[in-house]
């Protein structure tokens, strides 16, 4: 049996694991080793890039013949709350989307007893007709499998009569978790895992992308996570044509598995972790931030994550109907901020992993903008999957058309067979009637055909030392990126100006504390240890604090769960004073009232308050259930560190810096070295954690190991008082 240390050093050299190996790293390597494995296989494949789009759901009803155990998005005909759009509500709704800047439409909804191919293809056709440039990437392979049998009509043709009206694309879902046992207690109506496979093979073979989830945090094991991964791995091995994968955290309220809970974040981290370690033959790996929350996706981009999906405009309800993320929104700059606040940068992209590069800022979401489709730099990849998709891009940048010429030639072209991102790589390794014909000509005349090699590699080569030493003088020379924290941004546009470079603001924050144009994050960052330089002319992209606080709407948060309520808060800019807990005969971590400045906040209350003012909670708690489990602090960041406790029923108690903290700006940068309560000790809800912060990485890191150990013996520990509590129970039956 490999240990962890040989199973690390494999993924480090780039080697694909096994599924034996997958699940001793899931089980036992330390959080922080998940994250740095990773991430390095993140680089690989992405750089520093993280992508997003700008997308909407398109949900033309809930009813649905299916009855799945987890859902909660799902009606019967007649139910007071269920919907219903005909074609011309559809058409209209995307002809509503006309001036919103979003590039693509993700069809996906319940199967409706009345909806046959035909329909299915006119939903998408009426789409088109509304917004010809937007990809639409619709519905799920049990949609597809439910229409077609219903057709009897054969996958294939069932597809080309989708992609004949304009489907580009398959989403991942419906794949829940391939184990036969667990899919019949979950979904038995669903169509099989094989019926599945076989729907996104079929498209894979035909051109068409598709992505690939997995519904995980109910009632499945490790083994059914890893045994769904390994499916997938070996259909993209045999026909490759996933672009993501899509971890999908299941949620419980409202359906009828309520009773299994939520996975953890840690669970979430490593799960994440996992599939990008694991998944070394699929290209992105989407932490889709609907379903986790802003706090959960920003962590997932240092776990491997390499998308967080799009801008949504509230336009999805299959997550805040199960309690995930209420009325999903994110503008482009929030989604920006996101990425750059975990340090990647953020990148926009369409539907097939094309980079969009929009030559004006106009505000978003108001009038659409000029796009253009660009080739990127991308790093190297280990060979698996890499993005390559250069003689798709360098077609589109040659016709010197945008986008939106691109897309629609394409969607004129749909009969053409569009290699999807891993079949161009399968196709560009083949052997091509060129190569061919050079080995020929080295069969059939070799000295003449080594004479004439000979003579062109030296000409290559007095060429290249002729651009090196051109270059070596003057683009060849690097710039040393200075330190520009604490600097207003004045002054670091003179320094930028100096010495060839320029400073782009990506992002603001507000901080009471320090100067309005104060720098408070810069990428690339410096470094202690090394020299971080950049060529002339590079762009640095710098976060800096607001002049002034911007002022914004109080949501109302209370009447529902706490996790529901922290997610609100989060997005509207505020943050959490403090949870007070209060004894309730029914519910826990129930949100009961919500109070800024001593006053209590009512649904009618039309209230404005500063970015970042406290809001104070009352939740509730079963008597039964006081108690709560202290998590694990240590490594996060002061901003990570409160969330994480909120999210477990605790307040943040002082805060402490030790003196490597040396200014306001250090501040920010500090993660938690130590924690006044111990992980996995057992705590009244509500009750205060001091955090202990230190800028000393190296300190950080070292505490860092010590505290996986331990959480992996109180998670040893909790199992098996699980387990015992289980089986006392089992005797008193
Ligand atoms: O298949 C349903 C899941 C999926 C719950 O391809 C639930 O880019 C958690 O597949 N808790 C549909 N999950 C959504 C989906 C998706 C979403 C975003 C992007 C993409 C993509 C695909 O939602 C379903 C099911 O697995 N789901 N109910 C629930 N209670």
């Amino acid at each position: 049996m490999l240990s962890i240390n040989d199973i690390s050093d494999a993924v480090r050299r780039g080697e694909r694991i096994s599924a034996e190996a997958a699940l001793k790293l899931w089980r036992e390597a330390p959080l922080w080793l998940l994250g740095e494995l990773a991430t390095m296989r993140k680089r690989v494949v992405s750089g520093e890039s993280v992508y997003y789009n700008r997308n909407v759901h398109l949900e033309p009803t809930n009813i649905c013949l299916f009855n799945c155990e987890f859902c909660s998005f799902r009606r019967r005909e007649g139910d007071a709350d269920a919907w219903y759009m005909s074609l011309e509500e559809i058409e209209s709704r995307a002809e509503e989307l006309r001036g919103a800047d979003i590039t693509e439409v993700h069809i996906v909804g319940g199967v409706h007893p009345k909806h046959d191919l035909d329909t299915y293809c006119a939903m998408i056709r009426r789409v088109k007709r509304a917004l010809p440039h937007v990809t639409v990437k619709a519905y799920t392979a049990v949609e597809i499998f439910y229409m077609i049998r219903r057709e009897e009509v054969s996958v294939v043709e069932g597809l080309r009569r989708l992609q004949e009206a304009g489907m580009e694309c398959i989403p991942g879902g419906g794949a829940e978790i391939f184990d036969a046992e667990l899919r019949k207690k979950i979904c038995p109506d669903k169509c099989t895992s094989e019926e599945w496979l076989a729907v996104h093979r079929a498209a894979h073979n035909m051109g068409i992308a598709t992505n690939c989830t997995m519904l995980y945090g109910h009632i499945e094991t490790l083994e059914h996570r890893v045994d769904h991964l390994e499916r997938l791995r070996k259909l993209q091995d045999e026909s490759p044509g996933f672009d993501a994968f899509i971890p999908l955290k299941y949620h419980s309220r409202g359906n009828r598995l309520s009773e299994a809970g939520e996975s953890s974040v840690e669970d979430d981290l490593r799960t994440i972790a996992i599939s990008r370690i694991f998944l070394d033959n699929i290209p992105h790996i989407k932490a889709y931030w609907v379903s986790y929350g802003k706090a959960t996706t920003e962590m997932a981009l240092a776990f491997g994550a390499d998308d967080i999906d799009g801008t949504i405009g509230d336009t999805t309800k299959i997550y805040s109907m199960a309690g995930g993320v209420e009325r999903p929104t994110m503008s482009v700059e929030e989604l920006e901020a996101m990425v750059t606040a975990a340090g990647f940068v953020p990148v926009e992209r369409d539907s097939h992993y094309n980079v969009v590069s929009r030559h004006d800022s106009k505000p978003q979401g108001v009038v659409a903008t000029p796009t253009e489709v660009v080739e990127v730099e991308k790093p190297k990849s280990d060979g698996g999957n890499k993005r390559d998709k250069h003689d798709k891009d360098d077609n589109e940048v040659k016709d010197g058309k945008g986008s939106k010429e691109g897309m629609k030639r394409e969607s004129s072209d749909k009969g053409r067979k569009t290699p999807t991102t891993a079949q161009r790589k399968r196709q560009g390794d083949g052997e091509g009637g060129f190569f061919s014909s050079i080995k020929r000509v080295f069969y059939t005349y070799p000295i003449i055909a080594n004479v004439v090699l000979a003579s062109v590699l030296g000409l290559l080569l007095v060429i290249g030392v002729y651009i090196g030493l051109k270059s070596g003088t003057r683009h060849g020379k690097a710039i040393e990126v200075p330190n520009l924290l604490g600097l207003s941004i004045d002054d670091a546009r003179i320094m930028a100006e100096d010495r060839e470079f320029r400073i782009v603001v990506r992002d603001s924050i507000f901080d009471v504390d320090l100067p309005g144009g104060a720098i408070v994050d810069q990428l690339p960052r410096t470094s202690n240890v090394r020299d971080v330089t950049v060529k002339p002319g590079r762009k640095i992209y710098v976060t800096i604090n607001a002049y002034s606080r911007r002022v914004v709407d109080i949501p109302y948060v209370a009447k529902q769960t706490l996790r529901q309520a922290l997610n609100q808060i989060e997005r509207s800019g505020l943050t959490v004073k403090e949870l007070v807990y209060e004894p309730d005969m029914t519910s826990t971590d129930y949100v009961l009232s919500q109070y800024i400045d001593g006053r209590e906040i009512l649904p009618a209350t039309n209230r404005k308050c500063e970015v970042g003012t406290g809001v104070t909670l009352k939740v509730s708690y079963r008597s039964d259930e006081m108690q709560v489990y202290v998590p694990r602090l240590v490594g996060l960041s002061l901003q990570q560190a409160r969330a994480t406790l909120w999210d477990n029923a605790l307040n943040v108690g002082k805060v402490v810096y030790d003196d490597s903290v040396e200014d306001l700006i250090s501040r920010r940068k500090a993660r938690v070295y130590k924690q006044s309560i111990e992980l996995g000790t057992r705590l009244k809800r509500g009750s205060e954690v001091t955090l202990y912060l230190s800028c000393d990485d190296s300190m950080v890191d070292s505490l860092s190991v010590v505290a996986s150990s331990e959480l992996r013996k109180f998670e040893e520990r909790r199992r098996k008082e699980i387990a015992e509590r289980a089986d006392s129970l089992a005797l008193v039956e």
